[in-house]
């Protein structure tokens, strides 16, 4: 089967700003992924693994570059945004069990320099991902308020950039996002969402995937990259890339660096 039932998922993902749980492969297909990821971090000592986990890991990553194309995924975000579809970026929120890494509240559009179309982000999961082991939280609703204020914490803890939240969420109204291996939520760029320290005792390992559509462009830096993944792209604002040939090559390495550097200037301007 190569396709999702999307049944009323573009109507409650307008209305909600997120459409939770869809599942994109069998348990057994999650569970092979996460065996080979954790064998690279394992066993490739030499590179910065956990870097290039955290940001952009498709650039230099098989697997990951194939994920961004998943049949069952592209199909999710295509309910969500459209025909045409553009993968922007993708990273790892991997926590320990016992760690406190945390997740504050925030809005993803708000700090990405993207403007002019909408994003959605796949968020896959490679481990069980529930209230114990700290899933994803999202208001809902919350996506239809433009852009709210943010402070910068630098939390240690907080997993995001600059530790930015949004302050004064009622959390009460937060939903849990749980999820099993081989499942997605879909969340909106503008919606209010976060997650709390992993108190199981596996790891919680979700791989993000932001797809854009091609109106979308940068507006904190003069170049961008994005990989058309559906339809077409009538606007050229994102230079293109080709899947890479093996794991880990130190071209694609550095092009992920590249890439990444140019991130940073925007997510830190
Ligand atoms: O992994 C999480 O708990 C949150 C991830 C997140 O903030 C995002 O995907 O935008």
């Amino acid at each position: 089967m190569t396709q999702i039932d999307t049944n009323g998922l573009h109507e409650t993902y307008q209305r909600d700003g997120y459409f939770s749980p869809i599942t994109v492969m069998s348990p057994e297909e999650a569970v092979a992924l996460r065996t080979h990821l954790e064998n690279l971090e394992r066993e490739r000592g030499d590179v910065d693994v956990k870097d290039i986990l955290l940001n952009n890991p498709h650039y230099c990553l098989q697997f990951a570059f194939d994920l961004i194309h998943h049949p069952k995924i592209v199909a999710a975000a295509k309910a969500a945004l459209g025909e045409d579809v553009l993968c922007w970026s993708t990273g790892f929120f991997i926590k320990e069990p016992g760690d406190e890494k945390y997740i504050s509240w925030h809005q993803d559009l708000h700090y990405w320099g993207l403007e002019g179309g909408d994003e959605v982000t796949a968020w896959l999961a490679f481990a069980p991902s529930t209230p114990e082991s700290g899933c994803m939280r999202v208001i809902p609703g919350s996506h239809s308020i433009d852009e709210i204020e943010h402070r910068d914490t630098w939390d240690a803890n907080n997993l995001l950039s600059r530790g930015q939240e949004i302050v004064g969420i009622d959390e009460n109204e937060a939903v849990d996002l749980i999820l099993q291996p081989g499942q997605i939520s879909l969340h909106h760029g503008d919606a209010f969402h976060g997650s709390l320290p992993n108190v199981s005792q596996d790891r919680r390992i979700g791989f993000t995937i932001r797809y854009i559509t091609p109106a979308m462009r940068q507006t904190k830096s003069d170049r961008d990259w994005a990989c058309r993944v559906s339809g077409a792209d009538r606007h050229g604002h994102f230079l293109p890339f080709d899947r890479p040939e093996r794991d880990l090559d130190p071209a694609d390495i550095a092009f992920r660096d590249e890439t990444v550097r140019s991130l940073h200037n925007v997510f830190y301007a």
